[in-house]
């Protein structure tokens, strides 16, 4: 810590994470059977898919805990960010394997992706050489850090072992008709020259360049086919995903956008056999729809625009407006427009003819690309309406069923009527229904007469997988001119990206220009033709990694069953919201595709999903661009890993952002050297005591040994609970700040040797899921032998946590009056008596007698008078 000099003599209780951490992370480095899960013994093989082979635990005779942290993309360094999200994983890991759980806590690198390419064009060197380099660094860092990583799980995504089965995936999906290939309308990143998944654009530019706008193209993509699953999506974040924050459900039951409607056909009045299908949430409103409305890029506008020059002028402008609101993010905003086309439609209901009109709000790829437009139920359709005067039909009684209107209460000043809360008029045979019946009923008419019916959207669109990339997982698909595009048998993967590319921003993907990789025979009929050049999207290897993790060095299949029946779900998945619909919902449907190819049971792949809070400093996250980052290297130079990470956890709860102050992590890091240096104080002291501790003790000794097993019971529920562990580590700190105020009565010979023991052997034991090195340097010290990993964790006497005494204070008329000191089981009548005997209560009643006196156990009596 500091420069100066000191005396041998003084040193050995001077804390120096830097002679403790090196020498045990070495020592854990070469010890492969440390952090490793209990071998999976299959007993009856044909049972390994059983539901009581996931559940039970006949292996190991111990409960399995799968836990995860996100993994990293290997960058070249660790940030505080990563310390943080892993110290939190960290000390729940080994709670874990402490109270008997037989513990998965695997490691990987989400290693494809675009940095590398960028830093390859930087520096010159190639994409696979910078990343498995970055990731030897940040796994030294990780092991100097002392997290508990079974490295023997270690998953890199970028070599071919894992990607081979990216590619396998991707063929039993096209099997499936889950991978697709379509020419359509795409989100292209012009900074990152490829194209990006829906969930990739945030308000209209590149997830990865804030700055940059999306912009439109048309291309020949891969799909899959997330959209088959959108019900189920949404289905099981109500029904068995209470383990997930709240908000990262709502963020996916809103990215997927479930909405229950109708569709309705209108004919295309003079136009013998064309129709226009619109999908609506409110069919019961349908004999008010006073216009039809057609995004501008709907099939039919062409044809309802022929030959009319000044109205496809006019739906060309609308198509910008929409294109540019789009592009900017401000659709939501954008002010609405339309034009008349002069065609009309026929209300498949009513049979009146509506007109047909082209509007900018409307948009092609939601729904069917055309609405009805129902202006007296609608804001948009009403603000429409007063613009170009159109009629606004009122279909719904404005005000609850019943109700009589109020004295010159004009129906129009309600308007729009939004409300499902009453019932249909000027609707034929639908009147005086409510709106829910009518719904139903009028959608099944529909069917019934072939001209629409029930509907479900989404607005969740499938995912488009294909980038112009190099550094990914080749797509396995070959074009043939004869039998066009034909999968690469299996017996040939892995397609195997090539290692000596010219990696250019411009052109498409930069594949195309190997030609030893594009030239090819189809596997079909032996024609020369030519490899998909497009690379996956590295989202699709985040989607199914911790699946990998349970077998990591499979060569035969992604892995086996068993051993995904047995540690899925997980446990815990710790990582940034940041993945919340991105990740989280690709994963969620690569599960259950997997379980619809016969490779899996489960439905979801994460029981518990907990987000932690980001690192941020100076009030702003930590960025290489603000100049503000705190590098992890620095901190455990200066303070120790253990400090650094316990800082992190100290800071603030998990869930919640934490603003890294230096001085935080050195009030750390002298908490740690008064544990130390406690530890060294009583080492001979400790090495003569009994284990048992005595019945009768000390008044200071026996307010030492409550002290320690509140601790002890405060930590437990802080790992069982809420993960406090910010107050998890105050209480630690309390216990050894009574350890240190009970110093002259244990000289004094007030406190046994053995309850010193018990304290000091406990407090290291807590300490061991904060600082494991230094847990484990007095665990030694203190003449331990055995790991400490998988020592148990510590018991507490619910009894012995009792206060004895508590004190409550006594209010009259909601002022403090007085405090009382009592036992703290004593009954409340107790608690009354004694409050009113105290002199000052006695004065400020004045003679009155109490209306009423309520005690709140431990804290309070409260007396009332009138
Ligand atoms: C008639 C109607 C009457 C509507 C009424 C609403 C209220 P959600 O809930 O988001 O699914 N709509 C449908 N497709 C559209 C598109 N491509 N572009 C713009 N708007 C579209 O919203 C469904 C409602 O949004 C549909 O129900 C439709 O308007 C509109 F009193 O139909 B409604
Ligand atoms: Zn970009
Ligand atoms: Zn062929």
């Amino acid at each position: 810590m500091t420069e100066t000099k000191i005396n041998s003599e003084v040193k050995e209780l001077r804390y120096a994470p830097a002679e403790i951490e090196p020498k045990w992370a070495e020592k854990w480095a070469a010890d492969t059977t440390l952090y490793a899960a209990d071998p999976i013994i299959i007993s009856d093989p044909m049972d390994a898919n059983s539901a009581a082979a996931n559940s039970a635990d006949r292996r190991s005779g111990k409960k399995k805990f799968y836990c995860i942290e996100m993994l990293p993309y290997p960058s070249g360094a660790l940030h505080m960010g990563h310390v943080r999200n892993y110290a939190i994983g960290d000390a729940l890991a080994r709670y874990k394997w402490m109270t008997g759980h037989n513990v998965l806590h695997p490691m990987g690198w989400d290693a494809f992706g675009l940095p590398a390419e960028n830093a390859a064009l930087k520096n010159n060197k190639p994409p696979r050489e910078w990343t498995l380099a970055n990731i030897v660094n940040m796994k030294a860092q990780m092991q100097r850090l002392g997290f508990s990583y079974d490295w023997a799980t270690e998953t890199t995504t970028c070599l071919p072992d894992y990607y081979r089965w990216n590619q396998w995936f991707f063929l039993k999906f096209y099997e499936k008709g889950l991978a697709y290939r379509k020419n359509s309308k795409v989100n292209w990143c012009p900074e990152c020259a490829t194209v990006l998944a829906n969930e990739q654009v945030v308000d209209g530019c590149c997830w990865r360049h804030e700055e940059t706008k999306v912009i439109q193209k048309q291309l020949e993509q891969w799909f899959l086919r997330i959209t088959n699953y959108a019900h189920e999506l949404d289905r099981e974040l109500d029904l068995s995903m209470e383990g997930w924050p709240e908000k990262v459900r709502t963020m996916q039951r809103n990215w997927i956008g479930e909405s229950d409607g109708a569709l309705v056909d209108f004919a295309v009045d003079g136009h013998a056999g064309k129709k226009i299908s619109v999908f609506t949430t409110r069919i019961d409103t349908i004999y008010g729809a006073t216009s039809v409305q057609l995004a501008p890029e709907h099939p039919l506008v062409t044809e309802l625009s022929a030959k009319n020059f000044r109205l496809q002028r006019k739906i060309a402008r609308l198509k910008k407006q929409q294109n540019r609101a789009k592009e900017e993010g401000k659709f939501a905003e954008i002010e609405k427009l339309g034009v008349d086309t002069g065609a009309f439609a026929v209300n498949p209901f009513s049979k009146e003819k509506l007109p047909i009109w082209v509007a900018n709000y409307v948009v092609m790829d939601y729904g069917t690309g055309a609405i009805m437009s129902v202006p007296a139920h609608d804001e948009r359709d009403y603000e429409f309406a007063k613009k170009y005067d159109l009629p606004i039909n009122i279909v719904i009684l404005p005000r609850r069923t019943g109700e009589p209107p109020e004295a010159g209460e004009a129906e129009e000043q309600m308007l729009p009527y939004t409300h499902e809360d009453s019932m249909l008029i000027h609707s034929a045979e639908w009147d005086e229904m409510s709106n829910q019946a009518a719904k139903e009923a009028m959608a099944l008419h529909a069917q019934k007469h072939g001209f629409g019916g029930p509907k479900t959207t989404y607005r969740l669109k499938d995912w488009g997988i294909s980038r112009q990339r190099y550094w990914g997982t080749p797509i396995p698909m070959i074009h043939c001119p004869k039998c066009g595009v034909v999968p690469v048998p299996e017996k040939d993967l892995p397609v195997l990206l090539p290692e000596k590319v010219e990696i250019t921003l411009a052109g498409g993907s930069p594949l195309a220009s190997v030609e030893s990789f594009v030239n090819v025979n189809c596997p079909k009929c032996g024609t020369a033709a030519k490899r998909e050049t497009d690379t996956m999207d590295t989202f699709v290897d985040s989607s199914w990694y911790f699946y990998r993790y349970t077998d990591a060095r499979n060569a035969q299949q992604p892995f086996k069953p068993e051993n995904v029946a047995y540690w899925f779900p997980i446990d815990q998945y710790i990582g940034g919201v940041e993945h919340a619909i991105l990740h989280l919902i690709y994963s969620r449907f690569w599960t259950k595709a997997m379980r619809d190819i016969g490779l899996i049971k489960n439905d979801e792949p994460v029981a518990r999903l907990f987000t932690q809070g980001m690192v941020i400093k100076d009030g702003a996250k930590m960025s290489k661009n603000k100049g503000n980052v705190v590098s992890p290297d620095d901190m455990v130079a200066k303070f120790g890993s253990d400090a650094t990470r316990m800082y992190s956890l100290f800071g603030v709860s998990p869930d919640r952002d934490l603003e890294w102050q230096e001085a935080g992590v050195e009030g750390i890091f002298r908490f740690l050297s008064r544990v130390f240096r406690a530890v060294h104080k009583h080492k001979d002291f400790m090495a003569q005591a009994s284990e048992v501790v005595p019945q009768e003790l000390s008044p200071e000794a026996r307010k030492l040994q409550r002290k320690m097993h509140q601790t002890i019971a405060k930590i437990s529920r802080d790992f069982e609970g809420r993960w406090h562990f910010n107050t998890s580590i105050s209480a630690l700190m309390e216990l050894v700040n009574e350890l240190y105020a009970a110093e002259a009565a244990i000289a004094d010979g007030k406190v046994p040797s053995a309850l010193v023991k018990q304290v000091l052997k406990n407090t290291v034991l807590m300490l061991a899921v904060f600082a494991p090195f230094l847990a484990a340097e007095l665990w030694q010290v203190m003449g331990e032998t055995a790991a400490l990993l998988k020592h148990d964790w510590p018991k507490f006497d619910a009894e012995l946590a009792k206060e004895e005494e508590v004190e409550l204070a006594v209010q009259v008329n909601g002022k403090v009056r007085a405090k009382i000191t009592l036992a703290a089981d004593a009954p409340d009548s107790e608690a009354q008596k004694k409050a009113l005997a105290e002199e000052k209560v006695i004065a400020a009643l004045g003679g009155k007698q109490p209306a009423k006196i309520v005690v709140i156990k431990g804290r309070l009596v409260n007396i009332v008078v009138k």
